[in-house]
């Protein structure tokens, strides 16, 4: 009966990278939060009800993350949020700026929608594997350029150093508002961050495939965020993401790579036989496995289009 649990989790998979555009929407206040899943190390629960999901609460050594339940394409995408970092009052203000601390970042992983990174400078992403991470940091860690920074981060590296938005007029650590514009196409992801107050806007470009850096087409995506002497008030007030169908070419990839596993499974159960007779799924069961090969050397780039 096993072999048949393996395989029924591996339709459910399946159903889950269906034909329809994958859509967030977490622009409009009165929008429920039954699509994520939140998880903190401290007794709160950061929710997107009344259109504000609060991550940290001014406590200290706080972590949390807040991921969409389903995994969705992250192969091209459209993202957008606000978030507000408001101080958590008289505290440690240790590099003589106020306390603001420690910062979040927008993550892409493909582990489990319910992982949590380390806190304090790791931001709720330090140790993630299969993922990638911007950050926005207002807090100057060891590394860090400035009190108002931002970067790339892969496969739950430490996210310290990256890029100073000062130079550009951009302040995160000024309490504002600020506006978060992702574009990604496959090669590049486009971040565009304004301040909602002053209008200074800051403009990254990462090249970076995504899918091959996690290992997936598909993942969870949302946010992850920490305190640690310091604290803050970290705010996500508004969230939409969206990306396109897969194309049948990444569902097959997908459908590869998940029999693989699901074969190796029963292979490993002693029940081979039954998993080579996987019934089809959608029309996209591939007619041979030819080798077997990890996720990440589905040729992504050439599936897409
Ligand atoms: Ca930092």
């Amino acid at each position: 009966m096993r072999n048949r649990s393996t395989l029924g989790t591996l339709a459910l998979m399946l159903c889950c990278v269906g034909a329809q555009a994958q859509t967030i929407d977490h622009s409009n206040p009165n929008t429920g939060n039954d699509d994520l899943i939140a998880t903190q190390s401290y007794n709160w629960g950061p929710v997107f009800l009344g259109g504000l999901c609060r991550l940290t609460d001014k406590g200290s050594s706080e972590a949390v993350s807040v991921f969409s339940k389903r995994q969705v394409n992250i192969t091209h995408f459209e993202n957008s949020f606000v978030f507000q970092i408001l101080s958590g009052g008289p505290g440690d203000p240790s590099d003589g700026t106020g306390n603001v601390a420690d910062g979040l970042t927008f993550t892409i992983q493909c582990m489990d929608s319910a992982a949590l990174g380390g806190s304090g400078g790791g931001l709720g992403y330090e140790g993630l594997e299969h993922s990638i991470a911007i950050k926005f940091d207002p807090t100057p860690n060891s590394g860090d350029p400035s009190f108002s920074c931002t970067g790339l981060y892969t496969n739950g590296q430490g996210p310290f150093g990256g890029i100073d938005l000062l130079p550009q007029g951009v302040n995160i650590r000024n309490q504002h508002p600020f506006r978060v514009d992702m574009d990604y196409d496959g090669r590049l992801l486009q971040v565009r961050i304004t301040d909602l107050v002053t209008q200074a806007t800051a403009r990254q470009s990462y090249p970076i495939d995504i899918a091959k850096t996690i290992g997936s087409p598909t993942a969870f995506v949302g946010f992850t965020a920490a305190t640690g002497l310091g604290s803050a008030a970290q705010d996500i007030q508004k969230w939409f993401f969206t990306s396109p169908p897969l194309s049948d070419g990444l569902r097959e990839g997908i459908w590869r790579s998940r029999l693989q596993g699901a074969q190796s499974t029963a292979k490993r159960l002693g029940v081979a036989k039954s998993a080579s007779a996987w019934p089809t799924s959608a029309g996209h069961a591939p007619k041979r496995i030819a080798a077997r090969k990890p996720a990440y050397q589905m040729k992504i780039a050439s599936a897409t289009r």
